[in-house]
């Protein structure tokens, strides 16, 4: 097969060469970035929304919602700049429990669920790892948790604890003063509703 090789007419390897140069030429990335700053990818779904079939924004039912049987039929997408924009909130809390105190900030959850045409509902929070967080209702209702979208000033990377992640006001609330880490997911990326 190695002599084979030997039969390629130098004109093709040219030609080839040419086109490959070409390519790399085109590939500097996006003609408009700062468009591309303003939408990004969609970091979370919130799913079960009852969203206009459109409203998916082109997400496809494929990789990790495949994997995890997340489906996207009404789902409303959201990129990082569409959660930046809504209303945030701050808490200093520890994370993990007892540990030091960071000032997280995003959205509030219960936000989110009503910008996605579901208020006031339970909830389930997948992770990339698979970790499912089932979070009730009244519970949501009565704390307030927020989808920490920073940490610090600093933007929860994926791959740490972003791009999102459910954060509790354990040390302002005292019936949240014994909460452990359970309810607390890192790596969300998806949002389902339940019944309870
Ligand atoms: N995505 C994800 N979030 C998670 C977990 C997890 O395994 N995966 N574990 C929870 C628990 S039980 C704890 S104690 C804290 C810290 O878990 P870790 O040590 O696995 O990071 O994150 C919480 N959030
Ligand atoms: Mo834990």
């Amino acid at each position: 097969m190695i002599s084979g090789l030997r039969t390629i007419h130098p004109l093709v390897l040219a030609l080839a060469t040419i086109a490959l140069l070409a390519l790399s030429a085109c590939g500097r990335g996006p003609a408009d970035p700062s468009a591309l700053a303003r939408s990004g990818p969609v970091v979370l779904v919130v799913t079960g929304a009852g969203a206009p079939a459109d409203a998916g924004q082109g997400v496809a039912y494929e990789g990790l919602y495949a994997m995890y049987g997340i489906e996207l039929q009404g789902a409303r997408a959201f990129s990082r700049p569409e959660l930046t924009a809504m209303s945030w909130r701050q808490m200093r809390v520890d994370f993990p429990v007892g540990g030091s105190e960071r000032v997280f900030e995003g959205p509030r959850l219960s936000d989110v669920l009503r910008a996605a045409g579901i208020p006031g509902a339970s909830v389930r929070l997948t992770a990339f790892d698979g970790y499912e967080a089932e979070v009730p209702a009244d519970m949501i209702a009565a704390h307030e948790p927020i989808l920490a979208l920073r940490a610090d000033g600093q933007a929860l990377a994926i791959g740490g604890l972003g791009p999102v992640m459910l954060v509790w006001p354990r040390r302002t609330q005292s019936a949240l003063s014994d909460m452990n880490d359970d309810l607390w997911p890192w790596g969300v990326f998806a949002i389902t509703p339940y019944e309870p």
